[in-house]
C-alpha cells in the first residue's frame, strides 16, 4: 500500500524532464525491468529520458533490455532517479559521481541508506518492480503490454518466481493484473529460471563439491574461486545461480556462498530462511558489520582479503551472530 507522500513524490517525478534512471551495478532482472518500464512510460509522456548502468547487460539479460548491452549518458540530465539501489556503492564505478545528486530513489530495500534527496521506499515490497506497478496504477501512467511485460519479469525475477517469502497476495494480484496483456510469461520464466549454459552448469556442480557445513548442517558454505570460473569459461556476470544453491540444501537455514572476482575482490552472498516459531537470522545485520547490507533473507558484502581469510571472517561472525539468536545447546 503507498503513502499519499509516495504517491505525492512520483507525481513529482513526473512532472520533470530531462530525466536520467539508473540501475544498480551488476544489473538484475528487477533493476532493469522496472527501468525500463519506468523509461517507457516517460517516453510516452514526451519526456526526455535515458537509462545508465556502471555494467554491462549480461548476455541473459538483454531480452529485458531490448538487446542493449550498454546504457551510457546520452544527454546531461537535470533529473537523476534511481531504481533498485539500496546505497550509494551499488552506483559502481562508472556513475558513481550521480549517487551524489540523486533526486529520486525508488526502492524495496530496507536497508536503504537515504542517499537521495526523496526516497520512494516500499520495504514489505517483494521487488521494485512491484513497487512500480503500484506507483503506475496511482498515477496517469496507463499500463500497457510493453509496460506489463518489464513489470512481470521484474517482479518474477526478485520473488524468484514467486517462491520467495517477500511474494505476498499484492505480488500475486499484481502479476495477475499484468498476465490479462497476454505476452508469454511461461517463456520468461524459463528464461529467468531454469535455462544455464552448460558451463555455468558445470561451475554449479563443483561449487556442490566444495559445500562445508555447520552448526549440525544448518549453516551451509559454498565457495568458488575465479581460476574455477576461468577454466570453465563462465562469463562473470552469469554467476547469479550459485547463490541459489545453498537453498536447495535441504535443512540450510543460513546459506553462505563465496566468490573470487576477477580483481581478487570477494563477494559474498548471505541467505536465510527459517520457518517459525524459531527466530529469523537477519543476514543483513551480518552483511553490514562488513559494509555490506540487503534484506532480512538475503544480503550481501564484499572483502578485500584472500579467499581463505574471507571464509574463516564471514563464517565466525554468521556463526556468532547465530550463538547470539539461537539457544546454543539446542542446535
Ligand atoms: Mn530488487
Amino acid at each position: 500500500m503507498l503513502t499519499e507522500n509516495q504517491i505525492s513524490d512520483f507525481s513529482e517525478l513526473l512532472g520533470k524532464d530531462n530525466i536520467c534512471i539508473v540501475m544498480h551495478k551488476s544489473p538484475d532482472g528487477d533493476t532493469i525491468g522496472s527501468s525500463f518500464a519506468l523509461l517507457y512510460a516517460l517516453k510516452r509522456m514526451g519526456k526526455n529520458a535515458e537509462i545508465v548502468c556502471s555494467d554491462e547487460i549480461p548476455d541473459h539479460f538483454r531480452f529485458i533490455s531490448d538487446g542493449i548491452q550498454y546504457l551510457d549518458l546520452i544527454f546531461e540530465p537535470e533529473t537523476v532517479v534511481s531504481v533498485d539501489l539500496a546505497s550509494e556503492a551499488l552506483f559502481g564505478e562508472k556513475y558513481d559521481y550521480l549517487s551524489h545528486r540523486v533526486d529520486f530513489a525508488i526502492d524495496h530495500h530496507f536497508s536503504n541508506t537515504l542517499y537521495a534527496k526523496k526516497t520512494i521506499l516500499s520495504e514489505n515490497t517483494s521487488s521494485a518492480g512491484e513497487l512500480m506497478y503500484e506507483l503506475f496504477k496511482c498515477s496517469e501512467i496507463e499500463i500497457d503490454k510493453y509496460i506489463a511485460e518489464k513489470l512481470y519479469i521484474a517482479i518474477s525475477f526478485d520473488s524468484g518466481c514467486f517462491r520467495y517469502s517477500n511474494t505476498s497476495s499484492f505480488t500475486h494480484k499484481a502479476a495477475a493484473d499484468l498476465l490479462q496483456f497476454s505476452f508469454d510469461a511461461s517463456a520468461i520464466n524459463v528464461k529467468l529460471f531454469d535455462s544455464s549454459s552448460l558451463a555455468q552448469l558445470k561451475l554449479e556442480s563443483e561449487a556442490l563439491n566444495s559445500v562445508k557445513q555447520y552448526k549440525n548442517n544448518k549453516i551451509s558454505v559454498v565457495t568458488v574461486r575465479y581460476s574455477q570460473i576461468k577454466r570453465l569459461g563462465v562469463n562473470e556476470n552469469e554467476l547469479g545461480g550459485l547463490t541459489a544453491i545453498t537453498r536447495r540444501i535441504a535443512g540450510t537455514v543460513v546459506g553462505i556462498t563465496i566468490r573470487e572476482k576477477s580483481d581478487g575482490e570477494i563477494k559474498i552472498s548471505l541467505r536465510s530462511q527459517q520457518e517459525s516459531p524459531l527466530p529469523e537470522f537477519d543476514v543483513s545485520s551480518v552483511a553490514s558489520k562488513f559494509g555490506g547490507g540487503g534484506h532480512v533473507r538475503a544480503a550481501g558484502l564484499s572483502m578485500n582479503c584472500s579467499v581463505e581469510e574471507a571464509e574463516k571472517k564471514i563464517i565466525d561472525a554468521v556463526i556468532e551472530e547465530w550463538n547470539r539468536i539461537y539457544d546454543n545447546s539446542r542446535q
